[in-house]
């Protein structure tokens, strides 16, 4: 027995019906006025399109396919506004790799592939402490070398700083250089003592300056982003070239930072980065030099490991800092990674970031936390917002088997005459 209320309902469906109201709206309108008899809307709906279905069935094809089109119409018309919202993202996204594939592309075509290969042929024999000492006698070390915040294409004139800092393309080289006669006067010291022909190099990330970071960042840089990867790229090789002169290995582990980010923050993944590929290229030119090994890959962070001491190392872009102080910051990351690396069972004896600009070493109980110097020293904005500066520089530590870090010390990359 039909109870009053179907009855009701199905009398309006009629009436709506015979007065050409489109199926949808008569779904809204039974539902508005009997919501307590239906279980859903979605049920209504089912429950009335079935009815129409039913009290139509003597009439022509033409009015069964008027409700199957309206339902495709809807249906289609949902279609498209998700495939045009769809079509945009995409979009976007493929321009942004487009723009990164053509440039890698300017890019690759501008490097010069034997450069590597000529300066090889120029090298001086290797002199290492192994040479001169008894290794059974004296105990081989580690040396490690913190290289980040190159933030290579800067620009600081002295002119915008009254005079209290000047950074340029010449002087980055300048310091590049500076930076290998400083490795190479520690090295040379100390391998007087110690059999030591390993070097560790902790590429920090920040290598670019990029060009788009903050805004009008375009004013405060001497090369654009591509010929700041060419330019940067060369640097490092022949920096590492170099090294090979005084090491008979060298291990490269890498992470990048923020100045290198292809978008805006979270636009794209972390390892799309333009120093990203500056460590592909200088890989990749240099793989004929077995003694350079390489520890990269898509992580923002790596575990290098020397002696068996873990070295933690991330580029610091996500630490917080409280009144212009990064330590409480550096301290509760630190903490969190710790707990986060027990997920695979790992640890870290040393926290090395870079990012912060201001060189500092922090010890702790079962941790020290290094953090690494920069290439330009105080920017406009450092100065003349937080009123810092520091002096640029990069860490050299030496790792001995037993002890851990034994001896650090700063490597300025400003000496005077
Ligand atoms: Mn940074």
């Amino acid at each position: 027995m039909q109870n009053s209320t179907t009855k009701l309902w199905r009398d309006l469906v009629s009436s709506l019906l015979s007065s050409n109201t489109p199926v949808v709206n008569i779904i809204d309108q039974v539902y508005k006025a009997y919501p307590k008899h239906f279980k859903s809307k979605d049920s209504c709906g089912e429950t009335v399109k079935k009815f129409i279905r039913k009290i139509r069935p003597s009439k022509t094809k033409t009015s069964t396919n008027d409700f199957d089109e309206q339902i495709q119409t809807q249906r289609e018309h949902l279609e498209t506004q998700v495939q045009k919202k769809h079509d945009k993202v995409l979009a976007g996204k493929m321009a942004i790799a487009d723009f990164v594939i053509e440039n890698c592309k300017d890019a690759l075509r501008e490097r010069s592939p034997s450069k590597a290969l000529s300066v090889l042929s120029k090298m001086p024999k290797r002199k290492t402490g192994s040479d001169e000492l008894d290794p059974n006698s004296s105990t081989p070390q580690t040396i490690v070398l913190e290289l980040s915040d190159i933030q290579a294409g800067t620009l600081i004139s002295k002119e915008s700083t009254g005079g209290l800092n000047e950074f340029n393309w010449d002087i980055l080289c300048e310091y590049f250089n500076n930076l290998f006669i400083g490795v190479q006067e520690v090295t040379t010291a100390l391998q007087k003592s110690s059999p030591i022909t390993s070097l560790h190099v902790h590429m920090l990330g920040d290598i670019v300056e990029g060009a788009q970071i903050f805004p009008g960042q375009e004013q405060h840089i001497c090369k654009d982003l591509f010929h700041q990867v060419i330019g940067v790229t060369d640097l490092i090789e022949d920096f590492l070239i170099k090294c090979l002169t005084l090491f008979s290995e060298i291990h490269v582990t890498a992470v990048c930072g923020n100045h290198g980010r292809v978008g805006k923050k979270g636009e794209n993944p972390h390892w799309v980065n333009w120093d990203r590929i500056v460590y592909e290229f200088v890989k990749r030119e240099l793989s004929k030099f077995t003694a350079i090994t390489w520890q990269l890959d898509d992580s923002w962070w790596q575990i290098d490991d020397i002696y068996g001491y873990k070295f933690y190392i991330t580029h610091g872009d996500d630490i917080r800092c409280w009144q212009g102080i990064p330590y409480y910051g550096i301290d509760r990351s630190a903490q969190r990674e710790t707990e986060l690396l027990r997920i695979s069972d790992q640890y870290y004896d040393y926290f090395m970031i870079g990012h912060l600009h201001t060189p500092s070493v922090i010890p702790g109980v079962t941790t020290t936390k290094f953090v690494n110097g920069c290439f330009p020293g105080g920017t406009i904005f450092t100065m003349k917002n937080m009123g810092v500066a520091s002096r640029p520089q990069q860490w050299l530590l030496v790792v001995h088997p037993k002890w851990g870090v034994s001896y650090h010390c700063p490597i300025y990359l400003q000496r005077g005459e």
